[in-house]
């Protein structure tokens, strides 16, 4: 009997298994039978924005956390796939930081040249995982919006891929019930023109803290306060930028701070972070963990150990991400296809918590970058994913960290080669402070060629 696998989301992660289960057949291998099940109307997870915030049309939380003016937060070269470049995709090499909607563009290439929609049922949020241990099949329940009908399917396996950047972690702070402006997740930012002469607070001190405050700063916000709670960012951040402790209370449209320090604000943004988040998923199948580089009861961080007929992608805090996801997917193809064989469930738990020990011991980026470098490395050993110079791509983060701390208003004009093609990329024809218009269109404009500048070759 053809084995059934469901997978759960139809982003990045979940695109990468079915493309890989479609190159395994590709080269004439018998795969199973696959029902993709995604809650959008489209594919592309995150990379597929939406202006909704709150539920949506159907009354499903909205997934999207990503907002307008996004650009890629790392050069792309980081995260390129081994088998499809951004040079085959747009048919000549395009600047180191695209915007969202080319990212999209690029995640949406690959899959419709693998010819792998047709796998996938869009508007069906899974409502409810089960294993029966007896007949040892999952049953997955999903609401077919368009039915309107809640229907039940039976699955050999279970690929969880419905990501972890879409429930907020929403803290309250003394005060907040009687602030006098706004206060809103970072899940729930669309459009920094909507605090522009504002004078703004974020919570955090992450990506999303660092990056909605520098959209907001490029959009014309008065001034950008940001508080930490364990360390500050530390970049060299403009004038009307300033770093604070931890937020103690709000007082109507004044802000007080641990160090004793106040600041009247308009707007307060949470970039607090997200929680693993799976309402679906039955008990004993549901993983447990906070954002970081290795959740535990994951064998090579993507076979659930208590039951390794089920599988996550993309659970861990992310440097690495495309290519991760495609080297996680590779490797869950061929333990399902038999090519690999899982060991013990103790043999199991030993690897992981010898990954655990390690990961307990990153104290900087570098060693975070290079951890994640080493399990991509190590997926990739066991499968016939193309392999990559994935040392380049540890390099090529560590001249993005510098970029970063250089000038944190300028890294996205820096040009990084691609490991796959050797292409230097050039640079974008406008600076990105003074790039207001994020579109497709506006970013592979052609440039004046006079007006090009060499980029940066390191
Ligand atoms: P997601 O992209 O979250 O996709 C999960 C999919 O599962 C979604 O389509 C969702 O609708 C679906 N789903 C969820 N629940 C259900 C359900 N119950 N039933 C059916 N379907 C369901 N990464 C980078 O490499 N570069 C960046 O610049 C970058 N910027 C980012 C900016 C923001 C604001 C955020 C939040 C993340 C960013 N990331 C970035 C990281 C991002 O996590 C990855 O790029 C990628 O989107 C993760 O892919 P995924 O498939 O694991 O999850
Ligand atoms: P992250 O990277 O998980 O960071 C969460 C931040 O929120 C981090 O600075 C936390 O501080 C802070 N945090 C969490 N809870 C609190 C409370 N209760 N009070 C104060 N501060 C808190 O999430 P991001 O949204 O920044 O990034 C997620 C992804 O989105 C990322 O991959 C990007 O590509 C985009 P801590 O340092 O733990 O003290």
């Amino acid at each position: 009997m053809t084995k059934r696998i469901a997978i759960i989301g139809a982003g990045p992660s979940g695109l990468a298994q079915l493309r890989a289960f479609q190159s395994a057949a590709d080269k004439g291998i018998d795969i199973p039978e696959i029902v993709c099940y995604e809650k959008q109307s489209d594919w592309g997870g995150l990379w597929n924005y939406s202006w909704r915030t709150g539920l949506d049309q159907n009354g499903e939380p909205v997934h999207g956390s990503m907002y307008r003016y996004l650009w890629s937060n790392g050069p792309k070269e980081c995260l390129e796939f081994a088998d499809y470049s951004f040079e085959e995709h747009f048919g000549h090499p395009i600047a180191s930081y695209p915007p969202r909607a080319v990212v999209f563009d690029y995640i949406k290439g690959r899959v419709e040249k693998a010819g792998v929609r047709k796998f996938i049922r869009f508007n069906c949020p899974v409502r409810h995982v089960s294993f029966d241990d007896t007949s040892e099949q999952f049953t997955v329940s999903v609401h077919d919006q368009q039915a309107d009908a809640v229907v039940q399917e039976q699955f050999d396996h279970v690929i969880v891929a419905s990501g972890h950047f879409s429930t907020p972690n929403v803290p309250e702070f003394q005060g907040f019930s009687e602030f006098n402006g706004r206060i809103l997740h970072a899940h729930d930012f669309r459009d920094a023109l909507e605090f522009k002469d504002k004078d703004l607070l974020l919570i955090g001190s992450s990506y999303s803290a660092e990056d909605i405050g520098s959209q907001c700063y490029k959009y014309g916000a008065r001034s950008i306060t940001t508080s930490y709670r364990t360390a500050p960012m530390g970049f060299a951040w403009p004038d009307n930028w300033e770093e604070k402790p931890l937020l103690l209370k709000v007082d109507r449209d004044t802000a007080y701070f641990r160090d004793g320090t106040s600041k009247k604000i308009d707007a307060i943004i949470l970039c607090t972070g997200y929680l693993h988040h799976f309402p679906y998923l039955d008990e004993p199948l549901r993983l447990k963990t906070g954002n970081r580089m290795w959740p535990l009861g994951l064998y090579k961080g993507a076979a659930w150990e208590e039951n390794p007929r089920m599988f996550y992608l993309g659970m861990q805090d992310q440097w690495y991400t495309f290519n991760m996801f495609d080297a996680q997917a590779w490797w869950v193809r061929d333990v399902i296809l038999g090519e690999i064989a899982l060991p013990s469930r103790e043999a199991m738990q030993a690897d992981s918590q010898s990954w655990r020990d390690r990961e307990e011991t990153l104290d900087s980026d570098e060693s975070m970058i290079l951890f994640q470098g080493d399990y991509v490395k190590s997926l990739i050993s066991e499968t016939d994913y193309p392999s990559f110079d994935i040392d380049g791509v540890n390099r090529t983060f560590l001249e993005w960290e510098h970029h970063k701390h250089e000038n944190i208003m300028t890294f996205r004009d820096h040009s990084y080669r691609s490991l796959m093609t050797g292409t230097l990329a050039p640079p974008h024809h406008t600076p990105w402070l003074d790039a207001m218009d994020d579109s497709l269109e506006a970013f592979l404009a052609q440039p004046d060629k006079s007006a090009r500048q060499t980029g940066d070759d390191r």
